[in-house]
């Protein structure tokens, strides 16, 4: 089954409290990023904990190994179960936050290509491929590949196999949510949720793409 996984990047306690209760029937996971931690703060993982859904810490991690694992440390000592990393930095940085999401019973998912238009200016021309064969040889458990680029995620799926794919991009970036949903384990929407007038409607929507 293809997970829905909201984007919460609103700001503020009260507003992501609220949506992510609309909308938790619907969803499978919900991913944190800057804006709501930032505004929020790193507890407000604890605040969404009660939805009793897992949560991915979307931070993009892409430091060297020993702030990576810093980083990766206060994350799963939050709640959260999965991290975001960069797979740029190469393996020992990668290594860093895989290890420590192992250590932790959580799962790291490194971002092969990214879904915006400037993704192509540096993930192309071998290197999303690169970082997803890292991201099998370090044992990651999934990467993060583009909604925008369907035909990137079955190259990607290539390399990748079983292990999971999610993918960012669908609605407002461009992305048709119902094609990637059939290409990946796990499609992650934010503002069409969260925008909506009627956040927990538009998570309906995007759910029924999960049969
Ligand atoms: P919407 O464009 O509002 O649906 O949000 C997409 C979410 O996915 C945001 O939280 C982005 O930060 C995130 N994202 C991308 O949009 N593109 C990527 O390449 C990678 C991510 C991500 O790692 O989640």
């Amino acid at each position: 089954m293809t997970r829905l996984i909201l984007a919460l990047d609103v700001a503020g306690k009260e507003e992501a409290v609220r949506i992510a209760g609309q909308c938790a029937p619907y969803i499978d996971a919900i991913k944190i990023g800057y804006p709501l931690v930032l505004s929020a703060g790193l507890s407000i993982a604890r605040d969404l904990c009660s939805t009793g859904l897992p949560l991915i810490a979307d931070f993009k991690v892409a430091d060297i190994p020993n702030t990576n694992r810093l980083i990766a440390e206060q994350v799963f000592s939050c709640g959260f179960s999965a991290l975001i990393c960069h797979g740029f930095t190469g393996s020992d940085s990668a290594e860093a936050c895989i290890g420590s999401a192992h250590d932790h019973g959580g799962e790291c998912y490194i971002v092969a290509e990214m879904s915006h238009p400037g993704a192509e200016e540096f993930f192309h021309g071998g290197v999303a491929e690169r970082i997803a064969r890292l991201a099998v040889k370090l044992g990651a458990d999934g990467i993060i590949a583009p909604a925008t680029r369907p035909d990137r995620v079955r190259l990607l799926r290539e390399i990748v196999g079983k292990k999971l794919i999610y993918s960012p991009g669908v609605g407002a970036q461009g992305g048709d949510a119902a094609l990637i949903a059939g290409l990946v384990d796990g499609i992650i929407v934010g503002r069409q949720i969260y925008h909506s007038s009627d956040p927990a409607s538009a998570a309906a929507a995007y759910a029924r793409l999960r049969l």
